[in-house]
């Protein structure tokens, strides 16, 4: 037997495993960290050798590691650990299979867990109690989605958290001291990809549209990840009714026996589906009597004002998902009441003259943009950044007819631009020159994306009359020019602010 194998509790035989531990930020940090805490044998590669990871480092050497190795010169091989061969690397999600550590790692035949991978094995410790887990994915509305299961979960009076993508990485979550009931874990593609041993009680694909292309190789390479979210489930399997794509993964899935297929929809719901009937959220799959009554769960009231549909969707999912945990429907309602749909989505940022500006930073890829694009008719619209390789035909053949103008931020938007050209010729475009961000990006280090979203707000602005919408959604991500999608929202926002301040008084004038 591999040794790897019996590694499958906290209380199991870690001591002296030689591991390397691909990437310093979040996750490489903390699955650094638990293996040192378990006795493993650690070093740590990082592509970046920055002021911030030299610090993590510091701390990592202090508790144990064997060695951290920082630079773009370390990226290349796979080091040894203690002067002899890994025998597991735990890699960051952002690391792509092809880089050539993992790649080299690969053909050596040694296993490559992600930290979601290493969490599954050491959340039972003796004397702790141990979370079950509700795993979420989608291409879109994951973040979202594990908010709300958390607030319904904890409104139900469990100890219970987010974690995962969302922020907080999974390894802190497993490893609290008091511990949980239930994790509600946001997954990526790219932690799915790493991740082989996951028994969720409960799962969904919320949604799939092309993304991480470039990471993953392809759309279906993308779309099996995606459905790794499924296997080994223990009580539900959740999917899209309105997607066909997700059930099929249900029914291609290798789950524990019992488990069963249960659809969202925001229509009507068939048996052993949850729904919207009359302008309520339903439940026609966890009664007894789902034959021929459904159980109501909440009212699209209790969703705040202007709920838009993908919003029901992902409260239809979050309550499948707890109802599999047994959570009652007065805590479906009591969570979603008390939900912050938090900001950079959809995010009015201010309303002068009649032009209606728009946060919508979370819209990194075109799936996320077009539900955003379909909520206002005339649109003067800010896009592009790094767009990982998707197209954009759709997307533009779609919504340019609400195109009144598009400003153009980004490194490279080419791809952008020229679906723009094909579907929407007679749409002007402006482009906000990325030069300025490529002078100070190396040598500080901070991205200047404030000075380019003055200038897109500028630009905007000119464009806009009564009526429109200026519509920051970029349908791309954010790192080449930003640090992060918020670092992009908050960017616009502040902008924008600006903006209306200087505007204010001439307003008020006219
Ligand atoms: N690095 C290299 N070489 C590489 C790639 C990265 O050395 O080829 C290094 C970087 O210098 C950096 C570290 O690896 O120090 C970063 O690793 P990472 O990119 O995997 O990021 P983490 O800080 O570990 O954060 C990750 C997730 N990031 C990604 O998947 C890109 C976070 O999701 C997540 O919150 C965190 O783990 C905790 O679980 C962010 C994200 O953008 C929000 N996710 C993508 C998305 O939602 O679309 C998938």
């Amino acid at each position: 037997m591999n040794r790897l194998d019996a590694l499958t509790s906290w209380d199991a035989d870690w001591a002296g495993l030689r591991v390397v531990v691909a990437g310093i930020g979040l996750s490489g940090f903390s699955a650094a960290d638990t293996l040192i805490e378990l006795g493993a044998a650690v070093v740590v590669v990082d592509g970046r050798d920055t002021e911030e990871n030299r610090a993590k480092a510091d701390t990592l050497k202090i508790v144990g590691a064997r060695e951290v190795l920082l630079g773009a010169e370390h990226g290349s091989a796979l080091p040894d650990v203690g002067g002899e061969p890994a025998e597991l690397v735990v890699t960051s999600p952002g690391w792509s299979p092809q880089t050539p550590l993992l790649a080299a790692a690969a053909d050596a035949g040694i296993p490559l867990w992600g930290d979601v991978e290493l969490a599954w094995r050491v959340r039972e410790r003796a004397g702790r109690r141990t979370a079950e887990w509700l795993a979420i994915t989608g291409t879109n509305g994951k973040t979202t989605t594990v908010g709300m299961a958390e607030s319904m979960l904890q409104a139900a009076g469990l100890r219970a958290i987010a974690a995962g993508n969302v922020g907080t990485p999974i390894l802190d979550a497993v490893r609290d001291p008091i511990g949980y009931d239930v994790i509600a874990v946001e997954l990526s593609s790219f932690q799915l990809h790493w991740t082989h041993s996951m028994s969720p009680l409960a799962s969904v694909v919320l949604n799939v549209a092309e993304d991480h292309v470039d990471w993953h190789g392809s759309y279906a390479a993308y779309l099996a990840d995606k459905a790794k979210i499924y296997e080994r489930t223990k009580i539900a399997c959740v999917y899209n009714a309105e997607q066909r794509e997700t059930e099929e993964m249900v029914e291609a899935a290798d789950v524990v026996e019992g488990c069963r297929a249960i659809g969202f929809t925001t229509g009507m719901p068939a048996v052993s589906m949850v729904g919207v009937v009359e302008r309520l959220l339903v439940d026609r799959a966890y009664i007894q009597e789902r034959r021929d009554s459904a159980a109501e769960l909440a009212s699209l009231a209790d969703l705040g004002d202007l709920a838009p549909r993908h919003q029901v969707a992902n409260a239809l999912a979050a309550a499948a998902l707890v109802r599999a945990y047994g959570v009652e429907p007065a805590a479906v309602r009591e969570g979603l009441r008390r939900f912050d749909p938090g900001s950079h989505r959809i995010q009015k940022v201010l309303e002068q003259a009649g032009v209606l500006w728009v946060n919508d930073s979370k819209a990194t890829n075109p799936h996320a943009a077009s539900a955003s694009l379909a909520s206002f008719s005339s649109v003067v619209w800010i896009a592009g950044g790094l767009s990982k390789g998707v197209n954009y035909d759709e997307l533009i053949a779609d919504h340019a007819r609400r195109l009144k103008a598009v400003v153009l931020i980004g490194t490279d938007n080419s791809a952008l631009l020229a679906s723009l050209r094909r579907h929407a010729p007679d749409v002007p475009v402006i482009d906000v020159p990325p030069e300025e961000t490529e002078d100070r990006m190396p040598t500080s280090g901070v991205p200047a994306g404030e000075s380019v979203m003055a200038a897109a707000v500028e630009a905007a602005a000119g464009l806009a009359a009564d009526g429109d919408t200026v519509l920051m959604a970029p349908a791309a991500a954010s790192m080449d020019q930003f640090t992060s999608y918020a670092h992009r929202g908050n960017a616009f926002m502040e902008a924008v602010r600006r903006f209306g301040e200087g505007q204010a008084p001439s307003t008020k004038e006219q």
